[in-house]
C-alpha cells in the first residue's frame, strides 16, 4: 500500500469498500470493470482505475497504463476492449471471434497475438498517465514509466486528430456508440435511425445474463450496434471507407483536449519541447467551442456528420468540456449555469444525470439515457474546480463520495434518488471515490 489509510470512520469504510472491489477486480496486469458483466481490459475504464489505483498501488496503477497499449495497432488506434484469452466466447458480446482483429486488422498493424475490438474510446489515458505519474516521480522515473508511454501517447493522439478528423473541421469523430462510452444516449438516436439493424437472431446478448434489460439498451439499439460494427469489421476497420455513423462528440474531444495539454506535460517533464502539443490543445479547443457550441442550449452538442448538423439532444457529454483549461470564461460559466439549472440539478440533486431531466427521453433506469455515472461527475468535479467554482465542487464530491459507498460502487444510480442501477463492484466507481478521499 503507498496511501495513507483514512481514520475517520465513514471514510475508512468506503476506502476499504473501494479497496476491495479494485483488489477483486485485478488480473495480473489490468482490472476489469465488472467480473460478471466486462470479463475484458476496457480502454477509457483502465484509464479512469488507474487514477484511483494509484492510491493503493502506484505500480499496478503504471501497469495498468502500460498494459493497454500493448495492444495498440500499428496505426496508433487503442482499441477499445483488449480480450483476456482466458475468458470464455460466450461470456461477453461481440466477442474475439466476432472483431478478429488479428486478420480483420491486419493491414493496419493489429497486433498478431492479442486480440482486441477494432473501435477506440474516450483518450483519457494521457490524463491518467500524467496524474499517476506524479503521485510517485521518483518510482515513475525509475521505471522509465513517461519514456515507455509517450511515443505510444503520441501516436494515438495523431490517430485520433489525423485519420478521425473525418469532418475535416480539426475535431476527432466517433464511429460507433461505443467509441464515445455513452453507448445508448439519446443523442445517438437521430445519427443511429439511419442504420439498418441486423436481424435479432443473427447474435446472443450477454449483457441480459448480467443485467436487468430495463436498464441495458434496447434489442433495438443493439441490432444497430452490431451492423455498424460488422460494416467497420468488413472494410478492413478503415476509417477511409464510407461510413453510415460518424459523429463529433464534445466529451470525447474534451478529453483528448485535456490528454493533449497532459502529453504536453509529459513530453516536457524530460526536457522535451512542449509547444506542439499546447498548438495542438489550443486548436482543438477552438474547433471545439466552433463546431460544437451550442448558444442557444447554453451546452456542447453533438454534430452529426452524415448531414454536417448539431443534434438537438442535450447529453451531459456537452457539459464536460468545462474541464477544457482554455475553455473561454463566457462559456464556463454559462455550462455552469446550465448545470445547476432544472435540467442536470446539479448541487440539488444527489449526481449530475447523463441526460436532460426535462429531455422527452429521460429515462432514471435505462443506462446513458438518464442514470447518473460516477465517471462523468468526477470529470465535473474536476472542471468546476479548474474554473473556481469550489463551493460546487466540494458539494459534488461529497455527494460522489457519500452515494458511491451507498450504491455498493453501483455502475449507475437513478440520479434523482441515488439508488443503484447496473452492475455493483463496478471498477471506477470504486477507483474514482477513492481519489475523492485522497
Ligand atoms: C460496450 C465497460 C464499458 C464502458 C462503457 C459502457 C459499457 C460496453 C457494453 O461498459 O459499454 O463498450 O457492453 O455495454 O457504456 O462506457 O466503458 O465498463
Amino acid at each position: 500500500l503507498t496511501a495513507p489509510v483514512p481514520t475517520a470512520a465513514t471514510d475508512l469504510t468506503l476506502w476499504r469498500g473501494a479497496a476491495r472491489v479494485l483488489l477483486q477486480n485485478w488480473r495480473g496486469d489490468s482490472t476489469v470493470p465488472s467480473p460478471g458483466l466486462y470479463p475484458h481490459q476496457w480502454s477509457w475504464d483502465s484509464a479512469f482505475i488507474a487514477i484511483g489505483l494509484r492510491h493503493l498501488s502506484v505500480r499496478r496503477a503504471q501497469r495498468e497504463l502500460e498494459t493497454l497499449p500493448l495492444a495498440q495497432w500499428g496505426d496508433g488506434r487503442i482499441p477499445h476492449i483488449v480480450f483476456n484469452p482466458a475468458v470464455p466466447l460466450a461470456a461477453y458480446f461481440p466477442s474475439p471471434d466476432f472483431w478478429r482483429s488479428s486478420r480483420a486488422g491486419a493491414a493496419l498493424g493489429a497486433p498478431r497475438h492479442i486480440e482486441t475490438s477494432g473501435i477506440v474510446q474516450p483518450p483519457v489515458h494521457a490524463l491518467a498517465t500524467w496524474l499517476v505519474h506524479r503521485f510517485d516521480p521518483a518510482l515513475s522515473r525509475r521505471r522509465g514509466f513517461l519514456e515507455r508511454l509517450r511515443p505510444r501517447l503520441a501516436a494515438w493522439h495523431d490517430y485520433l486528430t489525423g485519420q478521425r478528423d473525418l469532418g475535416g473541421g480539426g475535431l476527432t469523430a466517433v464511429v460507433h456508440p461505443w467509441e464515445a462510452g455513452m453507448d445508448n444516449s439519446p443523442a445517438w438516436d437521430g445519427p443511429l435511425s439511419r442504420v439498418e439493424p441486423v436481424p435479432a437472431a443473427s447474435y446472443r446478448r450477454a449483457d441480459l445474463d448480467h443485467g436487468a434489460s430495463a436498464e441495458r439498451p434496447t434489442d433495438l439499439d443493439y441490432g444497430r450496434y452490431v451492423r455498424l460494427a460488422t460494416d467497420y469489421r468488413d472494410a478492413g476497420y478503415l476509417d477511409t471507407a464510407p461510413l453510415s455513423f460518424a459523429v463529433e462528440d464534445p466529451c470525447v474531444n474534451a478529453l483528448l483536449i485535456a490528454s493533449e495539454h497532459a502529453l504536453a506535460d509529459i513530453t516536457a517533464e524530460p526536457g522535451g519541447d512542449r509547444a506542439p502539443h499546447e498548438r495542438r490543445a489550443a486548436r482543438l479547443t477552438d474547433a471545439l467551442v466552433r463546431r460544437l457550441w451550442s448558444p442557444e442550449e447554453g451546452m456542447f452538442l453533438n454534430r452529426d456528420l452524415g448531414p454536417d448538423r448539431l443534434v438537438p439532444a442535450r447529453s451531459a457529454a456537452g457539459l464536460v468540456p468545462l474541464l477544457v483549461p482554455g475553455l473561454p470564461a463566457h462559456v464556463a460559466d454559462t455550462l455552469v449555469r446550465t448545470a445547476k439549472g432544472a435540467s442536470f440539478g446539479l448541487g440539488t440533486l444527489p449526481l449530475v444525470p447523463s441526460y436532460d431531466l426535462r429531455g422527452p427521453d429521460f429515462d432514471p433506469s435505462r443506462y446513458w439515457r438518464g442514470p447518473a455515472w460516477f465517471n462523468i461527475n468526477w470529470l465535473l468535479e474536476r472542471g468546476l474546480r479548474l474554473h473556481g467554482y469550489t463551493g460546487e465542487a466540494d458539494g459534488l464530491r461529497a455527494s460522489m463520495l457519500r452515494e458511491a459507498g451507498a450504491s455498493g460502487f453501483a455502475e449507475y444510480v437513478d440520479p434523482c434518488t441515488a439508488e443503484a442501477r447496473g452492475t455493483r463492484s463496478f471498477g471506477w466507481t470504486a477507483a474514482l471515490g477513492l481519489d475523492l478521499l485522497a
